[in-house]
């Protein structure tokens, strides 16, 4: 059985977490933890950038986490659920969304949060209006694009939903959507509401104080601790 190297709070990991859910892939789970220098060692070892969500299947590491959830697709899957379709047409658009959510929600919702864990002297605030400035710009893109659509990329969840899901959990504790973005707000909704989205925030939960940016969860997720 193949093992996942994760952490409950990391939002690539839970890509990656909700997959195995809705692909019933029998996967092992290695929680790491972020503090212990062996087991840093150990992420450096199978992988160049030392990431996770990271999955080690017979000797062999698999990175990056859409590359990993097409994997389990081929090899681990147990459901009919198909996250990357056959249909080469729908498969582009999963694998485009899939692209833009990584690249212009996480990575801008990542620029806050390591700005936050940045020393004072080295925060910077002309990244962060270029953080902010990208996220409303994808929000706009994404509320267009869920005009008639259920689902981010293709009639059915897929691989773009399991990126936008944790992207935009933790895109709008520091950019909230806007009036104009009705669309994108009633999406998230329904992402959240979606049983293995659901699950995987469940367990998150209590990790939640270490979110740099908790202070702007909704508290229908977190509750500051007395
Ligand atoms: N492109 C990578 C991104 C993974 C990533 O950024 N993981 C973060 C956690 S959410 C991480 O490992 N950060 C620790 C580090 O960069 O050293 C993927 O798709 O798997």
């Amino acid at each position: 059985m193949p093992t996942l190297y994760y952490h409950p709070l990391s939002s690539y990991c839970w890509k990656a977490l909700i997959a195995i859910k809705v692909l019933a892939a029998d996967v092992a789970l290695h929680a790491v933890n972020p503090g212990d220098a062996s087991e840093r060692d150990l992420l450096r070892t199978l992988s160049p950038f030392g990431k996770i969500p990271l999955l080690v299947d017979q000797d062999r590491p698999v990175l990056e986490t859409s590359i990993l959830i097409e994997h389990l697709q081929r090899h681990h899957a147990r459901s009919n659920a198909r996250l990357i379709p056959e249909e080469p047409t729908c498969e582009l658009d999963v694998r485009l969304w899939d692209r833009l959510m990584d690249q212009y929600v996480m990575t801008p919702m990542q620029a806050f949060t390591a700005n936050l864990l940045a020393p004072e002297e080295r925060r910077d605030s002309v990244a962060i209006d270029k953080a902010r400035d990208l996220l409303l710009t994808s929000y706009g893109a994404i509320d267009r694009q869920l005009e008639g659509r259920t689902w981010l990329a293709t009639d059915d969840f897929s691989l773009a939903d399991c990126a936008a899901a944790p992207a935009l959990f933790y895109a709008i504790a520091y950019v909230p959507f806007g009036a104009e973005h009705a669309r994108t707000a009633a999406y998230f909704d329904r992402l959240m509401d979606h049983p293995a989205i659901a699950a995987v925030i469940r367990d998150a939960q209590p990790f939640f104080k270490y979110f740099p940016g908790r202070a702007g969860l909704s508290s229908r997720f977190y509750q500051e601790e007395a």
